[in-house]
């Protein structure tokens, strides 16, 4: 592939609701532009976009693709990005460093919740975008309808179509061109007149097409209001002006599968979406302050890595953006992220797995490099003499819990450093040891992603996972005084054991244990006290109601017996196990529960169902605010009642919930609810102890 200079690049992404046609727009493109001799299919598992496994089995978008295009002498990096809500961490991840998107829009389906919400992404990072209505030849398509779908996605721009169907569903031709003002049938190479019968209406849009054009530009605006007509340059020079300041979006029309209205959209992405130069330049933090960074070569170097992935074959496989100065093959460069050089082997531009090796990238270009050490996902990479930190953009929790467990011996060595790997290459993936419940948590966005996930750690690193549902992290304590004595006495043999504990027990609400002696006149030794203590502190994990950590206990050894022969430390340690696990059960134990602060955000229509809801599972709501349509509930919440809240919620709130959720603390857990608790938990220990 021959260089591309910052002017010739169009860094654009492509997102909408799952199956609004990315994949096959982006396939139709690489086609077009002759990247690829054959058209892909998903039904066929053969587009270039979709080549993970995981990808073709599933028959969509699971992460982003790079695919590169060459048309008229520029570079075109299309960032393909999955559309399904669990996986919206690659959307964000792609966004960051595209200037622009292509937000797809079923001709059919409309607006779907997942179009509403990467709309809502590339507000976040103010980027320029096109609507293209997709799909049109389908049945049931309708241009004017999914138009009109489209305008609800935002009350504060104007949407203008900058292009119209020839035909529509199966009679679907090619597209009018309202900035040449031709028709440009099938892929749209060729541009021919306008047909008669659509001639009125391709002229009433070029003139709204005009009007923005002219608003753009405000001495444009002064010859458009004193009546001059526009040249067509004028037309085009004001209406990226338009499109740029995000007060307009420019509305397209395409067919990927049926390749149509490739070339038409590509002019377009080339005519009106900035190059990174044209773009704002991005801002770093330096070795003094804020920097605002020249997207030319002639900056101080800063790459940003928004991707990483491992695989068997090809190894680990980073994905670079260089925002300032230019990144050469075989080089040195500073990971300012982890403080380590980094050896740049050979770069490439992607076009889906297929790597291009090249040997440079100039500012502003986007492509991979295989084999750095240390680079993870949200790294900066510069020059030593010049730190720079390129910010990290800001990814929604991950919420959604399931215990892993391996699958045999080998996996369970592993499982700790897999689960490291995919939480390093996606941001909104997360693990942890839970110590009170002894379980290895994996975080994700929803239960495709954790599937995913899953197939990931067995096909790429053959290390096998089970999941289940997480155990709730209760805790046992006491709420009121409670005593009890344990006498340990046992003759085999010759040497016996005996040994006799007296204890008292009670509350201690700010600390999580003491233990006193307070045995008058030497009836238990001193030195059995640490043994006395082990036995307790041993009760302490393994707690005595439902087997869950025991807390806020003081406990006071009072009296006791013991044995000149007979007493031994190990004696001493069953006996004060025994009496306090006796004095536990006389001080009126409870089970505690975390408690969980909810905030929900909605829309105001499902406040009501959201709240009926609520009320099932135990909830104290705390307020409700409405702002701008969007409702948000605040509720404490028991944790074991929102384990799994993610999915609940999309089916409540047609996917357009969504929550955050934060530990507050523990609290008891009414008596009814305990009982089935630890009923359920007895149950559970007494099949681990036969197995
Ligand atoms: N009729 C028709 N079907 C399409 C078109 N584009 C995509 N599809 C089909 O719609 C489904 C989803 O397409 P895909 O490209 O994976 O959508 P994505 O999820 O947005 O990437 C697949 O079954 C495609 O074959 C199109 O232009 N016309
Ligand atoms: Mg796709």
């Amino acid at each position: 592939m021959k260089e591309y200079s910052t002017e010739s690049l169009r860094n654009v992404a492509l997102v909408s609701h799952g199956g609004a046609g990315k994949t096959s727009l982006a396939e139709a493109l690489l086609f077009l532009t002759g990247a690829v001799n054959r058209l892909g299919k998903i039904e066929e598992g053969n587009t270039v976009s979709d080549f993970e496994d995981e990808e073709i089995r599933r028959k969509l978008s699971l992460s982003t693709a790079i695919l590169s295009l060459e048309y008229k002498d520029r570079k075109v990096n299309l960032l393909d990005t999955p559309g399904y809500t669990d996986f919206v961490g690659e959307v964000i991840s792609a966004l960051r460093v595209a200037d622009g998107a292509l937000v797809l829009v079923d001709s059919v389906a409309g607006v779907e919740v997942g179009t509403e919400i990467v709309w809502h992404y590339c507000d976040v990072f103010k980027l320029p975008r096109f609507v293209v209505i997709a799909k049109m030849d389908r049945e049931s398509a309708s241009f004017q309808r999914a138009l009109d779908a489209a305008r609800q996605l935002s009350g504060d721009v104007t949407f203008v179509p900058i292009q119209l169907p020839i035909g529509e569903k199966h009679e679907y031709k090619g597209v009018i061109d309202l900035f040449t003002m031709t028709a440009r049938s099938g892929a749209g190479d060729q541009q021919d007149p306008i047909p008669a019968d659509l001639q009125a209406e391709a002229d009433a849009a070029r003139l709204r097409l005009v009007e923005a054009a002219a608003e753009g530009d405000d001495s444009l605006l002064e010859k458009y209001l004193n009546g001059e007509a526009l040249g067509d340059d004028e037309v085009l020079r004001g209406f990226r002006a338009a499109v740029r300041s995000g007060r307009f979006v420019p509305v397209l029309t395409a067919a990927g599968t049926a390749g149509i209205g490739g070339a038409p959209l590509l002019d377009a992405v080339l005519n009106l979406m900035p190059s990174p130069a044209e773009a704002p330049p991005a801002a770093a933090v330096g070795g003094k302050g804020e920097e605002t960074l020249p997207t030319s070569d002639s900056g101080p170097l800063a790459v940003y890595v928004w991707k990483t992935t491992a695989d068997p074959f090809v190894g680990k496989l980073t994905y670079l953006r260089v925002y300032s100065s230019a990144l050469h093959s075989d080089s040195r460069l500073w990971n300012q992220t982890k403080g380590n050089e980094e050896r740049i082997g050979t770069l490439h531009a992607m076009r889906g797995k297929e790597q291009i090796p090249v040997k440079v990238l100039h500012a502003g270009d986007i492509g991979t490099v295989a084999k750095l050490g240390a680079a993870g996902t949200g790294d900066t990479l510069c020059e030593k003499a010049h730190p720079l930190t390129l910010p990290v953009p800001t990814y929604p929790n991950a919420l959604y819990a399931v215990a892993v467990l391996p699958k045999t011996q080998a996996d369970s060595t592993k499982m700790g450093t897999v689960l490291s790997r995919l939480s390093e290459e996606d941001p909104t993936i997360a693990w942890r040891q839970e110590p009170t419940t002894s379980q290895t948590i994996l975080q994700g966005m929803g239960d495709q992603h954790i599937d995913v996930a899953i197939r990931r750690a067995e096909s790429k690193f053959q290390v096998g996972l089970q999941t289940e549902t997480p155990r709730v992290p209760y805790r046992e304590t006491i709420t009121k005084p409670g005593q009890a004595m344990y006498r340990h006495k046992k003759q085999t043999g010759g040497a016996g054991q005996f040994a006799e504990v007296h204890m008292a027990i009670e509350p201690l609400p700010d600390e999580d244990f003491s233990f006193e002696n307070k045995v008058f006149g030497g009836a238990i030794s001193n030195s059995f006290m640490p043994a006395i203590e082990k036995g307790v502190r041993g009760v302490l994990k393994s707690g005595v109601l439902a087997g869950y950590p025991v807390g806020n206990i003081r406990v006071m050894v009072t009296d006791g017996k013991e044995h000149p022969v007979d007493s031994k430390a190990v004696a001493f340690e069953v006996a004060g196990r025994e009496s306090f696990k006796l004095a536990f059960r006389e001080a009126g134990p409870v089970l505690l529960e975390p408690i969980m602060t909810v905030r929900v955000t909605i829309p105001e229509a499902s406040l009501g169902d959201v709240m009926g809801d609520l009320n099932t599972r135990r909830a104290r709501v705390q307020g409700i605010d409405t702002e701008r349509g969007r409702t948000t509930v605040t509720a404490q919440v028991p944790h074991a009642e929102i384990l799994r809240y993610t999915s609940d919620l999309r089916s409540i709130t047609g996917g357009r919930g969504v929550f955050t959720m934060d530990y507050s603390h523990h609290e008891v857990v009414p008596a009814h609810t305990a009982e089935q608790v630890i009923a359920a938990r007895q149950k559970e220990i007494g099949k681990q102890e036969a197995e």
